[in-house]
Formats: C-alpha cells, structure tokens, sequence
C-alpha cells in the first residue's frame, strides 16, 4: 500500500477525502493528526500545515478536491467521483467550487472565530459568514430542486464535500424549514453508507466542536 493521508476524523475536508476513499474501498494508511510529532511530520511535507494531506509514496498531493482527482486518476475504483465526459466534469467541478466557498468557508469562520479568546472574536465577519450560509442554502435550494445527488443521478466529488460541510453547516447555523430540499439532501447524504462510516468515526470527537454539537444527527 502507497497510499498515506494525513488527516483527523472530524475534519470536515478530511471527511470529504475519506468518502471518496470509502466509495472505492481504496486501501490506504490513516495517519492520524492528533499530536505534536505528527503535526511536524504534516509541516515537513506540507508548511501551510492544512489537511488532509496525501503521500502516495515520494510523491505529496494537497488539496481535497486535487486529493480526489488524483486518487481517481491514478488509483481508479469502481465509483468515479468525476465523470468522463468533460462537460458533465465541469459542473461537478463548480458545484464543488460551490460548497467549498459557499458554504465550507463561512461555516468555518464562524467555528473559527469561536476558538479565539473572546476580545479577539470579530461579530461582524461572523454575521457576514451566517449571511452567506443564508444566501447558499437559498441558492441551493433551487439548485437541488429534482436532484438526488449534487450533480444528477451520480453521487461525485461535489457530493463528498457537500456531505460533511453541510452536516456541520447544519449545526452551525441551522438549513430552517424554509429549505426542505436542502434539508432532504443532507439527509440522503447521512444515509450513503461511505458518508455514514465517516461521520460515524468522528462521533468520538464531537465534544471538540466549539459552538457545542447538538444531540442529534
Ligand atoms: N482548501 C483546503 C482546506 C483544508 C483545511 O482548511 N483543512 C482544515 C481542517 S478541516 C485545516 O487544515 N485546519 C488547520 C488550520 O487551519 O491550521 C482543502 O480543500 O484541502
């Protein structure tokens, strides 16, 4: 086996690799980030230090969306996360682009912000990151209109950052009723076994999440 990720199950990017690990029952060793020594393993490779990282043997691929082209490009399954067809790509690709910005990005200032000292917590970019939650689940709500998964009928790449992203977007600033697709989306993305395996691993760690996990989910 060449494959290493460096990475912590709760996450919600590492999540986002691991499904796609998960739908292709790709081997690969789990380097948990979870001290010192292997934090400095992750800064000798990476210096930025963001995870998931993953080393396939001499080589280092960063990135979540990268880690997952590559892993489909050079260690193909039997579930592509990208389909063939580059124009299908593509619109997995942006809605990919999507949920990173859109939605994993305001979700994490607000956690983000919650870990400073308080004097040093910032109200406003948080009342700026829950306006653009408000404003992406809207958006999505159409988007998904008659959709199963992100993209279509397949479950893909977007799929796999929209599933941990929304589930903690969820609990940082709740997809109201006024959102049932949206709502009705991250539900199916809880029941896909690859996502319910990941989410299920991370359980242990909830008591980490510093606007207080709710009991649920
Ligand atoms: N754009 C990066 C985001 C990675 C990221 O922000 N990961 C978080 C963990 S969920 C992290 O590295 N946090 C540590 C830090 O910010 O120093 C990707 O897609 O891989």
């Amino acid at each position: 086996m060449t494959l290493k990720l460096y990475a912590h199950p709760f996450s919600s990017n590492c999540q986002k690799v691991l499904i796609a690990l998960y739908e292709n029952a790709t081997p690969f060793e789990f380097r948990l980030l979870a001290d010192a020594e292997s934090m400095a393993e992750l800064g000798a490779l990476w210096p930025l230090k963001r995870f998931p990282l993953l080393t396939d043997g001499d080589r280092t691929v960063i990135e979540t969306s990268t880690i997952i082209e590559y892993l489909q490009l050079y260690h193909p399954g039997p579930a592509p996360m990208l389909p063939e067809d580059p124009k299908a790509a593509l619109e997995v690709r942006i809605l990919d682009r999507f949920f990173d910005h859109y939605v994993s990005a305001p979700q994490q200032r607000v956690v983000y912000n919650q870990l400073r000292p308080e004097p040093d917590r910032d109200p406003i970019s948080v009342i700026e990151a829950r306006g653009m939650l408000d404003t992406a689940y809207g958006w999505l709500e159409t988007a998904l209109k008659g959709r199963i998964w992100a993209a279509g009928e397949s479950f893909t790449l977007a799929d796999c950052g929209a599933a941990p992203f929304l589930f903690y977007a969820d609990w940082t600033h709740e997809i109201g009723p006024q959102y049932p697709t949206v709502r009705a989306y991250r539900t199916r993305l809880l029941a896909r076994p690859s996502v319910k395996r990941a989410v299920d691993e991370a359980r242990p760690y909830r008591k980490l999440f510093p606007l207080g996990a709710p009991d649920r989910d």
